[in-house]
């Protein structure tokens, strides 16, 4: 028996006001697994090139995998895909909830949104029928007011995805959030939503397991022997009680804790801000997606209650890292409060750290004055700028619509070579990791398949531990195997990878515990073959979208080139421009691209994707042998 599918994608037509039910095809799932393979497929063959990705055309996809809802752990996660409209290339983003597992309970693998509803809607879909309702009463509320108002209507065994105000102001970085601290599609995915004046989707079915499972007995032992792996390790206790935030000190410690936009990569206040202040003065309780054995959901509260009010969110380390030392405050009250109002106003932590911050330095360094903002005066380590610009961004007002765009677009429009101090990576912000000491890492956030994110690969981790050269094709070769277990399996598999990457469980018994749930028998390298697959045709959406494929396109921003970090023990240190090409080389070598940074025509037959060569060829993109 063959399980880990429900065997049918949902298609709504919200222009139309038509919902289509339609089979899950064999083929894909041979070819692509499931979550991200699905949605890549789906875009290449249903998005026409240079589509607007704010149009009624762009669809918005929300894709489960084989292990999604299944009894195997930490597996209630989807992805959520769309023609980004922040780097107008691909997008997609991770989110762990009951909603993934319940929209499987509903009978759907994949849920397809087109065209756009001619007022604000909220998406309900239950086992027997899928409705569009009214949601302009929810229309301009937060994501907490949201998510509350839909759970008190429609009762307990509801799980909900929704956008804030910054969806709705098509804000370029605003995501989709759920359970008052899951947050997934840092690539805009929440402003397509917003486009398509869809305010929430919410699925209404039990949370238990209903997904046929081929063999469940195996899955059971599997399952148990990964927990009592998990629960042995020495980590486990650390890791239960600090969660991502473990990761602030040996950041620090490693001069890639993002600081100062950037500009370094120590915090003179970073003990402030590490996994034992959080632990000792703010975590009040923890929480998880469905099936966690490891939960991470670390509920912290501010404690200086007589400044900052009493405020409470989830904290991980990639949001105090961008609202904390990247904008230079000085506490975790601070943290608490600026992320806080992110998930209420639906707008990506990682993306606004970095658009305010850029703000920052531009001020501090008289490239915009007063006049650019409004009278506002901005400097690092200013918290009430940041919690007014943060609000004046998600509802567009004056100079926080130029930051509703983004630091690509703000160093276009702002010009005066300040495109030199915007932190992304084709459009898309770094996340948490500066690169000044990590070149691996920098190549990294280079080929990220939706810009610089660490989803892919987390290569800095493995460049400081290892006997790094920067030499040796094998270390390329090392990125790539990363990149094929979390960016191809595990966002294909769709299950969270933090126990393989935190908690090193095998990842053999992963591929045993996907075999019991489907009756398949893959193999590690079948699995690799899928990953290859799935990047290969999302770099050639990128190189349809845009025309044409450019190296230059792979490179990170112009600093950790030309400006050496100036404190800390890694002072003086800066990216080697030849070290970083020899790099880039090796790494197109492992995959079969070429010197663009393109897939060639014998790596694309081997992929089985001849289909994509034709038609990039049909569009004056030609490749290479
Ligand atoms: C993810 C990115 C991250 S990565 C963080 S913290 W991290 C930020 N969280 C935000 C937030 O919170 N609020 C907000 N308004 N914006 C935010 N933006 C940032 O978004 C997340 C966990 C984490 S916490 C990580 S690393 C792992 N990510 C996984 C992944 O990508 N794939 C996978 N198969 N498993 C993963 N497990 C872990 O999940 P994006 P989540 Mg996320 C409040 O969405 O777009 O991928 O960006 O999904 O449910 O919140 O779980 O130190
Ligand atoms: Fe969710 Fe964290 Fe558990 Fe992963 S480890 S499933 S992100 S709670």
């Amino acid at each position: 028996m063959s399980g880990g599918y429900t065997g049918t994608f949902l298609k709504i037509n919200l222009s139309s006001e038509t919902v289509e039910e339609v089979a899950t095809p064999e083929e894909w799932k041979e070819q692509f697994l499931g979550g991200r393979g699905f949605a890549i497929k789906y875009l290449w063959e249903n998005l026409e090139p240079g589509t607007d990705p704010l149009s009624p055309e762009n669809p918005l996809i929300f894709a489960t995998g084989p292990i999604t809802g299944t009894p195997t752990l930490n597996s209630g996660k989807l992805v959520i895909a769309s023609k980004s409209p922040l780097t107008g290339g691909y997008g997609d983003g991770n989110i762990g909830t009951s909603f993934c597992v319940r929209l499987k309970n509903c009978g759907f693998d994949m849920v397809v949104l087109e065209g756009k509803a001619d007022h604000p809607v909220y998406v309900h879909i239950t086992p027997q029928k899928v409705e569009l309702k009214d949601a302009s009463d929810l229309w301009g509320k937060s994501v907490t007011e949201t998510e509350n108002t839909l759970k008190e209507e429609l009762g307990e065994r509801t799980g909900v995805l929704s956008i804030g105000p910054a969806g709705e102001n098509l804000v370029r970085y605003a995501t989709v959030l759920s359970e008052f601290g899951r947050s997934g599609g840092r690539p805009g995915m929440g402003t397509v939503m917003g486009s398509k004046n869809v305010k929430a989707l919410v699925a209404e079915s039990s949370e238990g397991i209903d997904v046929a499972i081929a063999d469940l007995d195996r899955l059971k032992e599997l399952s148990f022997n990964a927990r009592t792996t998990l629960k042995q390790r020495d980590f486990y206790r650390e890791w239960i009680d600090k969660g991502t935030t473990t990761a602030v000190r040996w950041t620090q410690e490693n001069s890639i804790f993002p600081t100062y936009n950037f500009q370094e990569g120590v915090f003179e206040h970073a003990d402030a801000f590490d996994g034992d202040t959080m632990l000792n003065d703010y975590k009040y309780l923890r929480k998880g997606c469905p099936f966690c054995q490891m939960p991470c959901g670390l509920v912290c509260k501010t404690k200086r209650t007589e400044d900052y009010g009493e405020v409470t969110v989830e904290l991980d380390y990639e949001n105090v890292a961008l609202l904390g030392s990247n904008l230079g405050m000085e506490n975790l009250d601070q943290v608490i409060v600026l992320n806080r109002l992110c998930d209420d106003l639906g707008i990506d932590t990682i993306s606004s750290g970095n658009s305010i911050g850029f703000a920052f330095e531009l001020f501090e360094k008289g490239v915009i004055d007063e006049e650019d903002t409004g009278g506002l005066e901005l400097d690092f380590g200013n918290f009430e700028a940041a919690k007014t610009l943060l609000t004046m961004t998600a509802n567009r007002e004056g100079f926080g619509s130029l930051l509703a765009e983004g630091t690509k677009r703000m160093a276009e429009k702002i010009g005066k070579g300040s495109e030199k101090f915007a932190m992304n990576v084709k459009g898309l912000e770094i996340s948490g990791y500066d690169c000044h000491a990590a070149p691996g890492m920098a190549v990294t956030y280079g080929v990220s398949p939706i810009g610089a994110h660490h989803k892919d690969a987390w290569f800095v981790a493995w460049e400081k531990r290892e006997d790094w050269s920067g030499r040796r094709k094998e270390e390329m070769e090392a990125l790539q195997r990363m990149q094929r277990i979390r960016g191809g399996f595990f966002e294909a598999a769709v299950m969270c990878r933090l126990p393989w990457i935190e908690l090193d469980l095998p990842f053999e018994l992963h591929i045993q515990m996907l075999n019991a749930v489907t009756g398949q028998d893959y193999t590690e390298e079948g699995l690799f073959e899928i990953s290859d697959r799935i990047y290969a045709l999302i770099r050639a959406f990128w190189a349809r979208e845009f025309g044409e494929w450019k190296r230059r396109y792979d490179y990170p921003p112009e600093r950790w080139f030309e400006e050496p970090l100036t404190d800390g023990p890694q002072k003086g240190t800066k990216v080697d421009r030849d070290l970083f090409e020899r790099l880039l080389n090796h790494y197109y070598d492992a995959y079969g691209w070429d010197e663009r940074g393109l897939p060639t025509k014998a790596t694309f037959k081997e992929l089985h994707l001849d289909y994509v060569m034709s038609e990039l060829e049909s569009q004056g993109i030609e490749l290479s042998a």
